[in-house]
């Protein structure tokens, strides 16, 4: 029986937070050092090393979006600035351009200039895309309303075409899992192949459409480079949208980007599967208590995004 859609929006965030955090270990080593240190993919979502999940900027930054969105009902950049800004732990390992557009939003300076100018042609990290599932999940009955609002989820940070659209295929992607009651992986990758306009997430999604069972998914990328990781993690979930520990699990498995991997794999699994999908054990090890932005904060946000855009 087919999770309701209050748990699937509460699978997806903590789905999200326990794979950023899962992964978080392993960001930047290579995939062979995690196979011979730690063991296969599906050993390492079964244990966890130590006693508590803590999560990185991945969930703190996705943590902000879902709180524009429940305050605002609508993504307004400055209003997502404000609450990145507020939410703000640079020891949560945000990356070189994202800092530097918090930090200086933060000094009342002129953050979008920063923004523009950071990287040639604008960022085109990951960052919005490990963000963005709120989104998806608010607006999951209109696919123009999920792109538009991811769009403008994404510009305050990620101005290059390709950042952009990393986040609006993955909140796409959330869309479409959230309402699905089955996946059919050729069907999943084709409607999001259809969507994608830049050359760079065509060849990713028409190359993941082509992998068979038993191919590695390595081809597809697994850097902080949103085309050489929203494709992957895509294609890990829909290889086993059933499967969180597995999904998640190959992607930690491919070694590198490893949390965001894992957040952006999590979220689909959580999305399609709701809660019940995340291994209980390695739920109640996400943080909480100590921090109040963590598990029931994360709990209660998915609840209210749920009230306002059901
Ligand atoms: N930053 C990290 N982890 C540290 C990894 C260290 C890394 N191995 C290293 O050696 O630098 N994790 C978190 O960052 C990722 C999300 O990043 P986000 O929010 O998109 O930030 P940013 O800075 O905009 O982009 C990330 C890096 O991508 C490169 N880059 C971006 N735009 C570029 C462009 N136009 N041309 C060339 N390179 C570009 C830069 O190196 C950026 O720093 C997630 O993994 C999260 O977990
Ligand atoms: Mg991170
Ligand atoms: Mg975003
Ligand atoms: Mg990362």
């Amino acid at each position: 029986e087919r999770p309701d859609l209050s748990d699937r929006f509460l699978g997806c965030l903590l789905g999200l937070a326990v794979g950023d955090a899962l992964g978080a270990p392993y960001e930047g080593l290579t995939s062979s050092d995690i196979f011979f240190r730690f063991g296969a993919p599906d050993v390492i979502a079964r244990n966890p090393s130590g006693d508590t999940l803590f999560y990185t900027d991945d969930t703190e930054m996705m943590i902000g979006v879902a709180e524009t969105l429940v305050e605002h009902g609508e993504i307004r950049g400055v209003d997502l600035i404000k609450a990145f800004v507020a939410n703000y732990h640079p020891e949560r390992g945000y990356g070189r351009g994202a800092r530097q557009i918090l930090e200086t939003a933060q000094a009342g300076g002129d953050w979008k200039s920063v923004a523009e100018t950071i990287f040639p042609g604008g960022s085109l990290g990951n960052g919005a895309a490990m963000r963005v599932a709120p989104v998806g999940l608010a607006f999951h009955a209109d696919d123009d309303k999920v792109w538009e609002q991811a769009r403008k989820s994404a510009l305050p940070t990620h101005r290059h075409p390709i950042g952009i659209e990393g986040g609006q295929l993955f909140a796409l992607a959330v869309a479409l899992a959230v309402r699905s009651d089955q996946i059919d992986r050729k069907e999943f990758l084709t409607t999001l192949y259809n969507r994608a306009e830049t050359e760079e997430f065509r060849w990713c999604l028409r190359a993941a459409r082509r992998l068979r069972r038993g191919d590695s998914i390595s081809a597809l990328g697994s850097t902080l480079h949103a085309h050489q990781s929203v494709g992957t993690a895509i294609a890990c979930f829909a290889a086993c949208p059933a499967d969180y520990e597995l999904a998640v699990g190959r992607a930690i498995g491919l070694g590198d980007d490893t949390d965001t991997l894992a957040a952006m794999t999590g979220a689909l699994c959580g999305a399609f599967g709701g809660v019940k999908a995340i291994p209980a054990v390695l739920l109640d090890k996400l943080e909480d208590g100590q921090n109040p932005k963590g598990k029931s904060h994360i709990i209660q946000l998915a609840t209210r995004l749920y009230e306002r855009f059901q």
